[in-house]
């Protein structure tokens, strides 16, 4: 099954809303496989916002990922990389859709409570960016069979 990276920013920690995020991933039936807390420092978000670093709300940016510690997931579903980004919204919770987690949480470009790896291929990056092979328990709920039918998973 896939894998995707999940940051809670420090906008999620401090208002709170951590517990009524992952009650919304385990709802959906994605599987937490990995979650700690960190705190990021400027080496690691120039890395990770490498797309972005010459943009000039990047020193905002990052300051504000710095601002508390972070809450770092990794999730597992199939196609959990397409299905939790649309989970997520758009970037900027003023335009993200009702239902959505920035659409239903947050009014903000940039205290937008969440981050999620937009494709395969970034979320094998950022999985091994934010976490050690050692911290991610890639096991299967004893209850899959209620998860998905027969041949999906
Ligand atoms: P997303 O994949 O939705 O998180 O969006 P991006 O990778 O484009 O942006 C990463 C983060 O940069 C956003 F979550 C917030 C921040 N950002 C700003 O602060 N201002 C902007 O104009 C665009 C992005």
């Amino acid at each position: 099954m896939e894998q995707t990276l999940v940051l809670l920013k420090p906008s999620c920690i401090e208002r709170c809303l951590v517990g009524q995020v992952i009650t919304r991933i385990q709802q959906r039936g994605i599987i937490i496989t990995g979650l700690k807390m960190m705190q990021l420092d400027e080496k690691i978000l120039r890395e990770h916002y490498a797309h972005l670093v010459d943009k000039p709300f990047f020193p905002g940016l990052a300051a504000s990922m710095m601002a508390s510690p972070v809450i770092a997931m990794v999730l597992k579903g199939v196609d959990v990389v397409e299905v939790f980004r649309k989970m997520t919204g758009v970037t900027n919770g003023r335009k993200a859709e009702p239902g959505t987690l920035r659409g239903d949480f947050c009014m903000s470009g940039q205290a937008n409570i969440i981050h999620a790896s937009d494709s395969v291929e970034n979320a094998k990056i950022e999985i091994n960016r934010f976490f050690r092979p050692e911290e991610v328990f890639d096991y299967t709920p004893a209850n899959i069979a209620f998860y998905y039918g027969e041949g999906e998973a």
